[in-house]
């Protein structure tokens, strides 16, 4: 629908097209998103800072008004579908072929969750730092993370929770881990905005990882550690 007041993004400079996105991610608005993704592309940004600065910062505002009930369920849909066809430009640029080896990780969200959209970030950020990436999806059971581990060879099991109710869960996996003396097999890393450092400890994970960033530089210097301490 072209009108007068049609904004032609590649017209914007940098400033304004982040602002448009933000505005266009909150509207679910995928065809812009992809387009603007692609203009700043052209203009050398990183993937990673289009994620961040353009694309995870305009879901943070969309969260914020889920929260005080000015967006509801459709609408925060749409935003997710915006953001992930974004996300979808960026991956394969994400996921650079060829690093070499860090190690296998199985990830997915816990039960009775289905927000996946932080938890496919992680997946992108640790393939493209050389990770193998077991995705389970959203909504596991115990058993999807335990069994896939250990038939995959994984070295890291990875758990995304984005509900108070539901991150509890994650306990579960770790405690059927010990009660199958697999606990020790695999470093257990959790992440999710309702997460924090004190939760990990407490439920027995090995780290709490803030961001999609903090899971790669935490994945690499644990396992290069267990590669130490066995060498
Ligand atoms: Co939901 N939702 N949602 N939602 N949703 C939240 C989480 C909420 C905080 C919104 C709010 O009220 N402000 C709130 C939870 C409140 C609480 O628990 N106290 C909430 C609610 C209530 C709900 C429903 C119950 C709503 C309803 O039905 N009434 C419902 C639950 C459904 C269910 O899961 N059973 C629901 C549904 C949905 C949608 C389906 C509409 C949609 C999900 C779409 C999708 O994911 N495909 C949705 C969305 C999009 C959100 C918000 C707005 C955005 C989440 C997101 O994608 N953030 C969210 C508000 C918020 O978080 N601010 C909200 C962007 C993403 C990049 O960040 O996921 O935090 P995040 O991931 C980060 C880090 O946390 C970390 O790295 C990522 C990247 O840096 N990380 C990990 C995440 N997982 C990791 C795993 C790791 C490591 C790091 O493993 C190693």
């Amino acid at each position: 629908m072209a009108d007068e007041d049609d904004i032609i993004l590649s017209e914007l400079d940098d400033e304004e097209l982040v602002l448009q996105m933000m505005d266009d991610l909150y509207d679910g608005l995928k065809e812009e998103i992809e387009e603007a993704v692609e203009i700043l592309l052209e203009r050398g940004w990183t993937p990673y800072d289009i994620l961040t600065k353009a694309l995870v910062a305009g879901m943070t505002i969309v969260g914020a008004d889920f929260r005080d009930g000015i967006l509801f369920v459709p609408e925060v849909l749409l935003a997710a579908n915006a953001m992930k066809g974004g996300m979808a430009i960026l991956k394969p640029l994400l996921v650079e072929t060829g690093a070499p080896r860090m190690g296998k990780m199985v990830i997915g969200t816990v039960k009775g969750d289905i927000h996946d959209i932080g938890k496919n970030l992680v997946s992108m950020m640790m393939e493209g730092a050389g990770f193998e990436v077991v995705d389970l999806g959203i909504n596991n059971p115990v058993e999807n993370y335990i069994d896939t581990a250990e038939k995959e060879g994984a070295d890291i099991i990875g758990m995304s929770a984005l509900l108070t109710t539901t991150m509890p869960y994650m306990k579960v996996v770790i405690d059927a881990l010990k009660e199958k003396g697999l606990r020790d097999k695999y470093l257990v890393l959790v992440g999710g905005a309702p997460l924090n450092e004190e939760f990990g400890k407490a439920i027995g994970a090995d780290a709490y990882c803030r961001d999609a960033a903090v899971a790669v530089e935490t994945a690499k210097h644990m396992i290069a550690r267990r590669h130490n301490q066995m060498g």
